[in-house]
């Protein structure tokens, strides 16, 4: 189907889709974005006692954003809990809407002007994170989960948002295999990570989605310990139930905007950050063939590294 767009007959599939460049290091990201805000961010100064929060999309992000604010709040011995304002989303700029990004600043300047301790997030690669926290300054939360899962919940969530261009499950699958989906190959991004983790571990804290729902408590005293806090266990018990998925989806809590446009233009149906939260949802993805296909991929770049998942196998 065709619309007429002023001058030029542009094809319908293409309409509100940005403009996805491959990039080896970048991975797929907005061309728009990448060299002034990428520039910036790289020489972003970074304070001692910042907590950046870095993904591969869709491992989480949200629940430890949460996990942090409610321990900060309690850190500081606060009686009544205060909503959790937006955290800076580094590469994207105010109001979330890429195709304004050439004129509107991005998240990263906003951080500028926020009070000690700061919570920072991106979802870049670590060659594109600010040089002083590569050189070790401020702390570095990096969560991570299966790739399987992982893939079946950015599908879902690309399938939503006019942020990101929409493919069938098939497609997303081939691309994401060859890392032409947003943010590049998974194994890049998390392997890197995990190696800079590696003897770090006062600065980096690497963390699994998996983890946090197998072992929450131990999974939140880390975190808090990796922080330096000192809490109670009835702290730690009252972040883990207050961050539970039933919780976290029900009490509505304010997680980081997102894309404010559907491809639909039907808010019901707005990418959520909470959509199931489980183990093991790829299973009602992925067929037989795309499995063993992936399982092959994933045993080759895996091998020897010492990081391993779990995929939720019965
Ligand atoms: S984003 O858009 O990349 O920032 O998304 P992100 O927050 O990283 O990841 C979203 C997925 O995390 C799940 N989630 C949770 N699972 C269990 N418990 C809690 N509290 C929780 N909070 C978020 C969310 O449901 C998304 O996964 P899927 O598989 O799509 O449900």
């Amino acid at each position: 189907m065709e619309v007429n767009s002023g001058s030029k007959l542009i094809s319908k599939s293409h309409v509100h889709k940005p403009q996805l460049a491959l990039d080896e290091k970048r991975g797929m990201i907005p061309t728009i974005l990448a060299d002034s805000y990428l520039k910036d961010i790289s020489n972003f100064k970074v304070r001692n006692d910042d907590i950046f929060v870095v993904s591969y999309p869709k491992s989480g992000t949200n629940w430890i954003l949460y996990t942090l604010h409610l321990l900060n709040q309690l850190q500081k011995n606060e009686k009544v809990i205060q909503q959790m304002s937006p955290v800076p989303y580094m590469e994207f700029p105010e109001g979330y809407d890429v195709a304004k990004a050439a004129s509107t600043p991005g998240q990263y300047v906003r951080a500028n002007d926020m009070p000690s301790p700061r919570v920072l997030m991106s979802h870049l690669q670590l060659e594109l994170l600010p040089r002083e926290l590569r050189a070790r300054k401020g702390k570095l939360i990096y969560i991570a989960r299966n790739p399987k899962d992982v893939a079946v919940s950015f599908y879902h969530f690309a399938s939503l948002t006019t942020n990101l261009p929409g493919y069938s499950w098939p497609e997303y699958f081939t691309k994401y295999c060859q890392g032409k989906t947003h943010r590049g190959l998974w194994f890049d991004h998390v392997l890197a990570f995990w190696e800079f983790a590696q003897g770090n571990e006062d600065t980096v804290l690497f963390l699994k989605y998996e983890d946090m729902i197998l072992n929450p408590t131990s999974t939140v005293t880390i975190i808090a310990e990796f922080l330096g806090y000192s809490l109670t266990e009835d702290n730690i018990a009252f972040v883990v139930n207050q961050t539970s998925f039933e919780n976290m989806k029900t009490a509505c809590v304010p997680l980081n905007a997102g894309p404010t446009k559907t491809k639909n233009n039907n808010n019901k149906n707005k990418p959520s950050f909470m959509r199931k939260g489980k183990i093991g949802d790829w299973r009602n993805k992925f067929t037989v063939a795309q499995n063993e296909f992936f399982d092959a991929i994933y045993e080759g770049k895996m091998k020897n590294t010492g990081l391993h998942f779990d995929f939720g196998d019965q």
